[in-house]
């Protein structure tokens, strides 16, 4: 049987790259580098690889005639066309719940960053400022009040994390959960209003579009801390420079930017903003699961067998 075909859609994590070149006949981005060799092997092609930042427009999966599969190796897919997949018949499939832990703990960890300064008190040692006094106080994250942008699998590990610092709980979603025994809030606003810590973990994509804007910035206030661990277009990146420049918002940690890996300069230049580039998920241990299981639902495809995790969305079409 003839090797089969690959197409990948951005630049992947070598963890997944390097398993795909031994298993598959990988063409690198071909949409990109060379179109007119992305023609010649259109016909061929029978899957896209993908990571969750990779875009997948219906209008390159129309160029590719005998695709079959998406395979993403990340939980969030917002960039891949799945309406246009599911009109094709081309399943998409994600990785979820293998990076619930390790986003859950850079979530955590960003919070401690931003409330007690510790890339500033690096820095701080580092240049000698120790020697000339005390760094100024930092804030208590404990008891405070979390209020999370979503409540998937992600957003229920970082509340669990939160109980242990003796957090309160709130979030808004969709539709509130009754099993969970946290407060629900109508929208995004009024859970600003009520936290200390506003940690967005819901998914990109047009529903969420700059869904933290300068209202909600506002709202969570000049004591107010935003982390982002979900997708840089969830919030409005020139308010939040904004918020944070004239002193609206108290501060910010950042794991996740709207043009990555551009990030504006002004958040570079304010000292106590915590930034991170998308790192959420980045241990070997994770990525490896992560890539393990965007390769195990290839194969199941083509095995011939269901794949394992189809997107929402797709599920039922699969059973
Ligand atoms: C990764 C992510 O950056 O899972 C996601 O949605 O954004 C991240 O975990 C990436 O997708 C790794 O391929």
């Amino acid at each position: 049987m003839p090797a089969i075909e690959i197409l990948t859609a951005s630049r992947l994590p070598p963890l997944y790259f390097d398993r795909l070149k031994t298993d598959y006949v990988v063409h690198e981005r071909l949409h990109d580098t060379d179109p007119a060799a992305l023609q010649a092997a259109a016909p061929r092609i029978r899957a896209i690889a993908a990571s969750g930042e990779s875009k997948v427009p219906g209008e390159l999966m129309a160029r590719l005639p005998r695709l079959e599969i998406v395979s993403v190796m990340g939980v969030g897919y917002d960039g891949v066309d799945v309406a246009a997949a599911k009109a094709r018949g081309v399943m998409v499939t994600h990785t979820p719940d293998v990076l619930n832990d390790e986003v859950a703990d850079t979530a955590i960890g960003l919070m401690l960053c931003a409330a007690r300064q510790l890339p500033a008190a690096d820095r701080y040692v580092r240049a000698g400022q120790w020697l000339n006094g005390p760094m100024p106080l930092a804030r208590k994250m404990s008891g405070s009040r979390l209020g999370l942008v979503g409540m998937g699998r992600i957003g229920k590990a970082i509340a669990h994390r939160a109980l242990a610092f003796g957090m309160s709980i709130a979030y808004t979603a969709r539709s509130a959960k009754a099993e969970l025994p946290y407060r629900f809030e109508p929208s995004a606003k009024a859970l600003a209003a009520a936290s200390d810590f506003l940690v967005v973990i819901t998914p990109g994509g047009a529903g969420t579009r700059k869904l933290i804007d300068a209202e909600v910035l506002a709202a969570l206030g000049p004591k107010g801390i935003l982390v982002n661990v979900a997708r840089g277009s969830v919030v409005d990146e020139a308010a939040l420079v904004e918020a944070l420049t004239s002193g609206k918002l108290g501060g910010a940690a950042l794991d996740v930017f709207e043009n990555e890996p551009n990030v504006p300069q002004a958040l570079i230049d304010l000292p106590h903003v915590v930034l991170a580039p998308h790192i959420g998920s980045a241990t070997r241990e994770t990525r490896q699961a992560m890539a393990d299981l965007a390769l195990a639902n290839l194969k199941a495809h083509f095995e011939g067998r269901p794949v394992l995790t189809a997107v929402p969305e797709l599920r039922a079409a699969k059973a």
